[in-house]
């Protein structure tokens, strides 16, 4: 990152908003446990020796001393776990049932035949355990008129002969003290256990969520056990486990904030590469490669690289063409760090000069994203409400260019601006990329959210609503933000949005 780190410093006159600290500082500097934490963090060890993943002890690079996840500590698993125990049995009041909570990991999915892709584990399990383990369950169970619960994990158990050719396992053994849970089972004793323990304590509540199953090996077993006549009766923890998800720990935001800092560079470093000729699959490569080197695990998602009329289609991710000298081009991509996601939008000129009705444009769509960043601090507003917002906002932009006609007001200018921009202009991030989606957008933001900004407009070829010149352009300027108590925080602030910075920078790096 040091040779983009004195390009941006170069072309942007230094200015320190665009690279605060060097990457690596920031990243030992990880958020200490609050003091009571660090006590209670004391109870539990991480066990040595080599395990299925990564340790503070065997990659003392990635992860802190005492964390079981880059920035986590098993304190802070464990206590989600309490949590989610603790809300979902006050949900239901009848005290005489027991609650068994089942929360499965994600399983492989292959390509083709017996080839793999890059495994990515559930993000309520991982919230829930810390663990990368491909088809393991969390299973709680709180008996009936009990105040304690029981924490079990099932896991894959050792197995030489898998080992040899999967890599190291955790195993039971030392998968429950790695993971802080009361016990460890080997997977293959997962349904005996669940019937049991379901057929054992009627009546009970078996807390699953039913559709789009993590795994569909461990949701035949499930399905199995809320046959119709049992005195199981079935509920779903997910929305309750979303609105835990959706506020973020102190933990959460810093590493938030690096996932946020790797992904705004990256973009830095895409807009500096950038020049007539060059293909989109290259800004693709550049993106993933800076990210990987920066520590980010992988892009969030496959990104938008659209030159020209090709960013009218939001979601173009053909990334094949090449970029031509009068061309805008769209980004929109994201890294994923130890799960957490980034999520940028922007838009800039290939030739590295905007033309007159590019920039009319652009500084109209950076208006707008500014003013809705401002009243998400001032007012707090559901997300639904800032995509109203955005409407009206940019209803109005349109006509002050002379780009919508004067003559209209209300919700005839809202549809025509809903037209130009038909997506939402926000979403929750977080271990998802459109995160805690069972908690709904008409509530209010709250602090320790964070959020995506991201209004657009796009205009295709064809649109004979508007003059010839503003046609076959497609913009959108997307910033993650952390509501706090004060102002909103911008944690893609060190990508460059400003016209003069965007021209400063693009083309200034070989490839
Ligand atoms: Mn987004």
């Amino acid at each position: 990152m040091h040779y983009l780190r004195r390009l941006v410093i170069h072309c942007a006159g230094g200015r320190s908003k665009l690279i605060r600290q060097p990457y690596k500082l920031r990243c030992l500097s990880t958020v200490e446990n609050p003091p009571q934490e660090k006590a209670q963090s004391q109870l539990f060890t991480i066990p040595k020796g080599i395990l299925g993943q990564a340790t503070c002890h065997t990659h003392p690079h990635l992860i802190q001393n005492n964390q079981l996840t880059c920035g986590i500590t098993q304190a802070e698993y464990r206590e989600r776990r309490e949590t989610l125990v603790s809300k979902l049995s006050s949900e239901v009041e009848n005290m005489h049932r027991t609650h068994v909570i089942v929360i499965p990991a994600a399983r492989k999915q292959y390509m083709s035949d017996k080839i793999p892709y890059v495994f990515r584990q559930n993000s309520d399990f991982f919230y829930l355990t810390g663990c990368l383990e491909p088809s393991a369950v969390l299973v709680l169970v709180k008996p009936a008129q009990t105040d304690s619960y029981k924490s079990i994990l099932f896991v894959h158990d050792k197995d030489s002969h898998a080992e040899l050719w999967e890599g190291p396992r955790t195993g039971c053994y030392a998968a429950a003290r790695l993971f802080a849970v009361d016990e460890a089972r080997p997977i293959d004793t997962f349904g005996t256990f669940l019937n049991k323990t379901t057929s054992q304590s009627k009546p009970s509540v078996l807390w699953y969520h039913n559709e789009a199953p993590a795994n569909p090996d461990i949701h035949g077993l499930v399905r199995s056990v809320l046959k119709p006549g049992t005195q199981v009766t079935w509920a779903d923890p997910q929305r309750t486990l979303h609105l835990m998800r959706v506020i973020k720990s102190r933990s959460e935001v810093e590493l938030m904030k690096e996932t946020c800092y790797i992904g705004a560079q990256s973009v830095n470093m895409a807009m500096a590469c950038t020049r007539p000729g060059v293909s989109e699959h290259v800004l693709n490569a550049v993106l993933d490669y800076t990210c990987r080197q920066a520590g980010a695990e992988h892009l969030a998602f496959p990104p938008v690289v659209a030159g020209g009329s090709r960013a009218t289609h939001i979601h173009y991710v053909t990334n094949n063409q090449l970029l031509g000298e009068d061309d805008m081009v769209l980004v929109d991509t994201g890294c994923q760090r130890w799960l957490y996601n980034s999520d940028i939008s922007r838009t800039w000129p290939v030739s590295g000069k905007f033309s007159k009705h590019h920039r009319i444009l652009y500084e109209l769509v950076l208006a707008v994203q500014k003013r809705l960043i401002e009243l998400l601090g001032e007012h707090r507003p559901p997300l639904d409400q800032l995509f109203d917002s955005m409407c009206r906002l940019l209803g109005t932009h349109l006509q002050q260019e002379a780009i919508l006609p004067k003559n209209i007001d209300g919700n005839e200018l809202i549809g025509k601006a809903y037209r130009l921009c038909p997506h939402h202009v926000s979403h929750y991030l977080g271990l998802d990329v459109h995160d805690s989606p069972l908690v709904k957008r008409h509530v209010p933001v709250q602090t320790n959210m964070i959020v995506t900004v991201e209004p657009g407009i796009y205009i295709r070829p064809d649109d004979e609503s508007v003059p010839k010149e503003f046609r076959g352009v497609g913009i959108r300027i997307e910033d993650d933000v952390l509501i706090t108590d004060g102002d909103p925080l911008i944690l893609t602030e060190a990508c460059v949005k400003e016209v003069r910075d965007i021209e400063a920078l693009v083309g200034k790096q070989s490839l």
